[in-house]
């Protein structure tokens, strides 16, 4: 239970709360002390000072320098331009995509929000590092198609690890960048999620997404299984002015007669056409893993055009270093937008670099002109806050064509060398990458993305600890215990596979349970919202909006920790990241942005000794006050 007294419980709230009432409930009148949100964020910073931030435990430099970023000029008072926002509201999604479609001129997205992090810093950036300065780059570069903000790991990471509410961090942005296209990426069946959510629970989160702010939503299976994306199209048409944009995955290689005998161009030209059918706005090319080679682009992209009326927006991952060159064919075949990542965050398993792409096609007649001057200061911001976050740098120095080979997607890649790491197995790294490429033959070769190509981790993952190849699994599998994942994607529980599974695998890994073709949502009993949304605020209390109650359906442990810890300090998401993943030494000051025109400044004076209680005393000054706090020392 997440109230704290009876003033806050709902049936006292409504005046029903009769003597039976109180009598049943005598814990609701243990009156905590409410502390001010001041001493709530010092006892956040008592904690992070005397025990780290555990999520950087381990890793983290004491020598380390880390200096202030240099914000991006932008003219004081300038109003915001208008942009591509504006023109979706004058011509309506139809309208607009015929728009995209004819436009001469290349578009950009800028993924720095969302892809970039996900897959250079395993999604750690925080709203703060972003709200810093987007609203001067809506006022800089009205010209960027669209930014993606939201989605595919972020609303996780930012509950789980980052105690911030993906909702308010949308919304913010949505005020800061009021002129530019705000895009999402979603799972299609699996929502932000790594499995299938009831189908009622999806539309009112695409709805809700929509309201707060998302434009754009990028709908993808993760087995490019057509039934998993059909119906949150729908969600988007029906329930949001907004542009539903779904994605063919890609894999493996058009052009090479050995990766290319289920996913050839044929394919991916049926797919487009299904997507097409399906009412989808905008078709995008997903390439995950960027696998997608120069010249393979342009036949794919003229073949597209050639066979669906929609606009095309092409996504990929520098991995290879190669991606520059796909841009460039791709362009030149009339691919519509491209994504990039601002400079500093660019390229390895990031987007290709905005900054150099808009200057590759410098003087030609596609090129868009943005300022190029201003690009680079915000390079270089991110350069700087990049820093902040080298914990979770995944390690990879070079573009690598090992890509080719295991087909890692870019998101993933930062995220397999951890987790290889925790199970102590980071010598056999290597041998984790080739498992990755057999496990996916094993599977009969199959798209690998979020959720499917976790699963193929996961595979690797337990072969490779448990001293197993993928021949043992077909020789031995009867007697293997396999892991809970695997079990579920060959049960049907994320969709089907082009082809379908391998009967015989499928059979060594489910045993005697029956496996299922039908979309998985249809064995998922829908959400009940006027029951659930009482029964929701009764649990945490009149302070809990609807988004909250989306987020705990779609992540409910999750939820319940984010939500404990807001209840404990506050809202964190206004600390400093330097502060917030590193603490205070002693002496140093930081400036808190508590709510709009209301700051403290927190100075950390010194931390004392352990006492019999296991805690420490620690001197601060707010606002010029000496506050000393007792903080439990967990080492
Ligand atoms: C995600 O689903 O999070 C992805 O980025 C897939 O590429
Ligand atoms: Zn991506």
């Amino acid at each position: 239970q997440f109230l704290q007294n009876i003033i806050q419980h709902p049936v006292f709230v409504s005046g029903q709360a009769n003597v039976d009432f109180i009598k049943d409930h005598a814990e609701l009148f243990k009156f905590k002390v409410r502390l001010d949100r001041g001493t709530r964020l010092l006892e956040f910073l008592g904690d992070l000072i005397v025990n780290g931030n555990p999520d950087v435990k381990g890793h983290v430099d004491p020598k380390k320098e880390l200096p202030k970023p240099h914000l991006p000029y932008s003219e004081p008072g300038l109003a915001v331009p208008p942009g591509s926002k504006q023109k979706l509201t004058e011509l309506g999604p139809e309208g607009f995509a015929q728009w995209l479609r004819e436009d001469p001129l290349i578009h950009y997205t800028d993924t720095t929000y969302r892809d970039a992090h996900q897959s250079l810093l395993a999604t750690r950036m925080r709203s703060f590092d972003m709200l810093k300065v987007a609203d001067r780059y809506a006022r800089r570069h009205p010209q960027t198609f669209s930014m993606e903000v939201w989605g595919g790991a972020t609303f996780d990471v930012a509950l789980r690890f980052l105690h911030e509410d993906p909702w308010d961090r949308l919304a913010k942005l949505r005020e800061a960048v009021p002129n530019i296209l705000l895009q999402m990426l979603i799972r299609g069946a699996n929502g932000v999620g790594y499995k299938a959510y009831p189908d009622n629970l999806t539309e009112r989160f695409v709805q809700q997404a929509w309201e707060t702010g998302v434009d754009v939503f990028r709908i993808f299976d993760s087995l490019n299984w057509m039934k998993g994306m059909e119906a949150c199209i729908g969600f988007v048409r029906n329930k949001t002015q907004g542009l539903a944009e779904a994605a063919i995955c890609y894999t493996g290689d058009i052009l090479d007669p050995k990766r290319n005998q289920k996913y050839n161009l044929d394919y991916y030209l049926r797919l487009a056409k299904q997507i097409e059918d399906a009412g989808a706005h905008i078709l995008c090319i997903k390439d995950m893993a960027g696998l997608l080679k120069p010249y393979a682009a342009t036949e794919l992209v003229m073949a597209l055009r050639a066979t669906v009326k929609l606009p095309i927006h092409l996504h990929t991952h520098d991995t290879s270093s190669l991606q520059a060159a796909t841009y460039l064919k791709a362009v030149e075949a009339g691919v519509d937008v491209i994504d990039v990542a601002l400079g500093s965050l660019s390229g390895l398993t990031s987007q290709p670099n905005f900054n150099s792409v808009v200057e590759m096609l410098r003087g030609t007649p596609r090129h868009r002109e943005f300022d190029q001057l201003s690009l680079n200061e915000f390079s270089n911001y991110f350069e700087t806050v990049r820093d902040y976050y080298y914990p979770f740098e995944s390690g990879l120095k070079a573009g690598t064509s090992e890509v080719f080979q295991h087909e890692i997607p870019g998101g993933q890649y930062s995220n397999l060398r951890p987790q290889a790491a925790a199970l102590g197995l980071l010598d056999k790294f290597e041998l984790i990458k080739k498992t990755f490429a057999e496990v996916n033959q094993l599977f009969g070769d199959i798209v690998k993305v979020t959720p499917s190509s976790k699963v193929v981790g996961d595979m690797a993952l337990f072969l490779v600890s448990n001293n197993l190849t993928t021949e043992d699994v077909l020789t031995k599998g009867d007697g293997i215990d396999f892991p809970e994942s695997v079990r579920e994607l060959f049960r049907g529980d994320i969709g089907q596979p082009e082809g379908g599974w391998p009967k015989k695998l499928q059979k060594l890994i489910l045993k005697d349970e029956k496996p299922f073709k039908d979309r998985p949502n249809e064995h998922l009993q829908p959400i009940d919202f006027e029951r659930e949304w009482p029964k929701f605020q009764e649990k945490f209390g009149p302070g809990a909006r609807f988004t909250d109650l989306l987020s705990w359906l779609l992540y409910p442990k999750v939820f319940e920790q984010y939500w404990s810890h807001l209840q404990q300090y506050g809202d964190v998401s206004v600390v400093p990241t330097r502060v917030f993943f590193y603490g205070l030494r002693p002496g140093e000051e930081t400036i808190i942005d508590i709510a709009r025109g209301k700051s403290i400044i927190v100075r950390l004076q010194s931390i004392g000794q352990v006492n019999d209680d296991g805690c420490r005393t620690i001197f601060f000054t707010l606002n010029g006050q000496t506050r000393n706090l007792e903080i439990r020392d967990k080492s």
